[in-house]
């Protein structure tokens, strides 16, 4: 999870055989994670007839990591039809 780095403050008292010699510091929870790297979709008309179309659709990954679980959808009108291959 994305978030904000954190402090805590720790405070020693009633020590048994010891001095405490620093008796309270603040720690820090630094955030290690990174937000999701936004995948550039291109899109390439390469015909185009008036009653439709081809298009190529581009996804790139620009991170260093597969990127799993994603998925493209395209609103069209209600009379529009789709084929073609992935
Ligand atoms: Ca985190």
């Amino acid at each position: 999870m994305v978030e904000a780095d954190e402090t805590f403050a720790v405070r020693l008292t009633s020590a048994n055989g010891a001095t405490i010699a620093t008796p309270q510091a603040t720690g820090t929870i630094v955030n290690d994670d990174q937000p999701p790297v936004a995948s550039p979709v291109s899109f390439i008309k390469r015909d185009d007839w008036g009653a439709g179309f081809v298009m190529d659709v581009k996804i790139k990954n620009n991170s260093a990591t597969a990127m799993n679980g994603w998925r493209i959808e395209f609103d069209l009108r209600p009379t529009s039809r789709t084929s073609g291959t992935a």
